[in-house]
C-alpha cells in the first residue's frame, strides 16, 4: 500500500474488510498528487489507537482525515471530537450493515459543534476530492488540477450527450 512520507490526509478504516471502497479516496489523491497516509483505526476494536491518531494528527501535519467505517460507524465522529482538524466521514455498506443506513445516520447526525463532512454511502472518491478541495484552498496548483479534473468531467458528459443526440 502507498504511504507518502509527509502526508497531508489521513485515510483511515474501521476495519481492512472497507479497504475495497477506501482505496477510491486513495487513488483520487494519487491522481492529482496528494501525499496521504492509509490505515486502520477502530473506534470500537482499537479505542486507545483512535485516540492517539486522532490526538496527533494534527501535529503529524495531517491537514484532514477521511474516516470509513460500516454498521455502527461511530470512527468518523469520534475522530472528529478528538480533533481540530476537518473530517470527512465515508460510510461503508459493510457486512454487518442494515443497507448502509446505519452507517449513513451514524456518521451524518453529528451533534452541534462536532461536525463530519458526510459523503454518500461508499463515496470514498467524493471523500477524496473533497479533502483535495480543502487543502487547494491554499495551494494554487492543486487547485488548479482540480479545475482541470472538474472541466475533464463536463467535457465527458458534453461529449456523451452528443452522441446521444446522434
Ligand atoms: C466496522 O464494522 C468496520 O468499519 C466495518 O465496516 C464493519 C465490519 O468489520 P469487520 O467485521 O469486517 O472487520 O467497524
Amino acid at each position: 500500500m502507498t504511504q507518502h512520507s509527509s502526508p497531508k490526509v489521513g485515510i483511515i478504516m474501521g476495519s481492512k474488510s472497507d479497504l475495497p471502497v477506501m482505496q477510491d479516496a486513495a487513488d483520487f489523491l494519487t491522481f492529482v498528487g496528494v501525499p496521504f497516509e492509509i490505515t486502520v483505526v477502530s473506534a470500537h476494536r482499537t479505542p486507545d489507537r483512535m485516540f492517539t491518531y486522532a490526538r496527533q494528527a494534527s501535529e503529524r501535519g495531517i491537514k484532514v482525515v477521511i474516516a470509513g467505517a460500516g454498521g455502527a460507524a461511530h470512527l468518523p465522529g469520534m475522530v472528529a471530537s478528538l480533533t481540530h482538524i476537518p473530517v470527512i466521514g465515508v460510510p461503508v455498506k459493510s457486512s454487518n450493515s442494515i443497507d448502509g443506513w446505519d452507517s449513513i445516520l451514524s456518521i451524518l447526525q453529528m451533534p452541534n459543534g462536532i461536525p463530519v463532512a458526510t459523503v454518500a454511502l461508499n463515496a470514498a472518491k467524493n471523500a477524496g476530492i473533497l479533502a483535495a478541495q480543502i487543502l487547494a484552498t491554499a495551494d494554487e496548483d492543486l487547485t488548479n488540477r482540480l479545475i482541470s479534473y472538474k472541466q475533464e468531467l463536463m467535457e465527458n458528459v458534453l461529449k456523451t450527450a452528443t452522441e446521444l443526440e446522434g
